[in-house]
């Protein structure tokens, strides 16, 4: 079936290894080599496109297309030589994406990109270097991004990081009851309720223009950054999908609620869950490296609260999902959503500890980047 969706797209060489890969928890993914004419091999990674996530596959290949081109020119432009941008491989007929209609008439959509070659990928945070590299290759991608045309810019998702939106949902669909589930989870609820107020905060800034819209990632995880394997340095940001127009805060909320966690969003003992400072700190020295010059003072002030409001979101979205009766994210098994949902809500708890802690942090790195780069520019005047 993939030889299949190969054959549609401009590759050479024959394919000589097809492999599934279990990464993310949206897209199916495979990778393929081939054997070149020279001997050589090369590698590409096939991607189906969840379509009941994605409803739109052309309008997210478009923003992936018109950003991906903007980054390669940004680089140029920088004389960035080291770091990557994922290359998008067309079909023979010049398109970005191919479908094959299935057994149930319905249209599967694929697509395919090159395999960025000596990098690597960590689906934990296993350093602190790593999660510095992490926090500066999603703040340079914004960086690189930051003059790119909001107005080309599709909505792939509609409302995906509107956190007082996906309460209301929440709210709704407990009203609801569709599987009779939500008897199980009321302590749950009243954790979420309890914090209405919180979700709104970065919301509210956008709307009355107090932050700006910006190009965002929107699934700033470790294992979405490609590393160099030699240099330990980033190489390539990935899983360009939910690129879209929206507040940093949600970038860098999400940074370290995924790569400062002590422990991963699956984990049922949660006395284990936590966020680890060190790992905070590395994250949002990576991120403000790169960013602090760029960044309003209303976004920095929001910075600590948006760890808490993202996960939160997650939380309510996990908790969602198994109360509709798991019809989003993949399970592993009956009750996967709620107890990534507990994972969260502990992750909340622990977060709102730190809060001062955090936000303090935040500001002293602030200020350290954004001088170190007005000197930098003063030298190079
Ligand atoms: C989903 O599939 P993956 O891991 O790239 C989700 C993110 C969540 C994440 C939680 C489009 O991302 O928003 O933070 O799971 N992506 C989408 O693991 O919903
Ligand atoms: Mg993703």
């Amino acid at each position: 079936m993939i030889e299949q969706i190969l054959e549609k797209f401009n590759i050479e060489g024959e394919l000589i290894d097809l492999k599934k890969k279990n990464s993310g928890i949206i897209n199916k993914t495979y990778v393929a080599t081939f054997k070149q004419k020279d001997g050589s091999e090369k590698k590409y990674l096939i991607q189906k496109i969840n379509t009941k996530v994605f409803t739109e596959p052309y309008k997210l290949m478009k923003n992936i297309e018109g950003v991906t081109t903007y980054l390669k020119k940004q680089m140029i432009k920088v004389g960035d030589t080291t770091h990557r941008v994922l290359e998008v491989v067309k079909t023979k007929d010049g398109k970005s994406l191919c479908y094959i209609t299935n057994d149930s008439d319905t249209r599967e959509y694929y697509r395919i990109y090159e395999y960025i070659d000596d990098s690597i990928s960590y689906d934990q945070s296993v350093n602190k270097d790593i999660v510095f590299n992490t926090g500066k290759a999603f703040g340079n991608f914004q960086k690189l991004l930051r003059g790119y045309p909001m107005n080309k810019l599709e909505e792939t998702i509609k409302d995906f990081h509107n956190t007082p939106e996906r309460y209301k949902k929440l709210m709704d669909d407990i009203k609801f009851d569709s599987e009779g589930r939500v008897i199980e989870v009321a302590k749950e609820i009243v954790f979420i309720l309890m914090r209405e107020d919180v979700c709104s905060l970065i919301m509210d800034d956008l709307k009355e223009g107090e932050i700006p819209l910006r190009v965002t990632h929107n699934d700033t995880k470790v294992n979405n950054v490609m590393m160099n394997k030699d240099t330990g340095d980033f190489l390539a940001v990935i899983d360009l999908d939910t690129v879209m127009p929206g507040s940093m805060l949600f970038d860098y909320g999400d940074g370290i609620r995924s790569t400062a966690s002590t422990v991963s969003e699956d984990e049922k003992n949660l006395k284990k869950v936590s966020i680890d400072l060190d790992l905070f700190k590395a994250y949002t020295n990576g991120y403000l490296s790169e960013m602090a010059p760029y960044l309003k003072y209303e976004e920095v002030s929001l910075m600590a609260e948006s760890i808490r409001i993202i996960t939160l979101e997650l939380a309510i979205r996990f908790l969602n999902d198994y109360i509709n009766g798991d019809t989003y994210f993949k399970i592993d098994y009956d009750t996967h959503n709620l107890d990534r949902a507990r994972n969260q809500i502990a992750l909340v708890k622990d977060i709102e500890k730190k809060l001062d802690y955090m936000n303090n942090y935040i500001l002293q790195s602030y200020e350290k980047y954004r001088k170190s780069n007005e000197i930098k520019k003063r030298i190079l005047i």
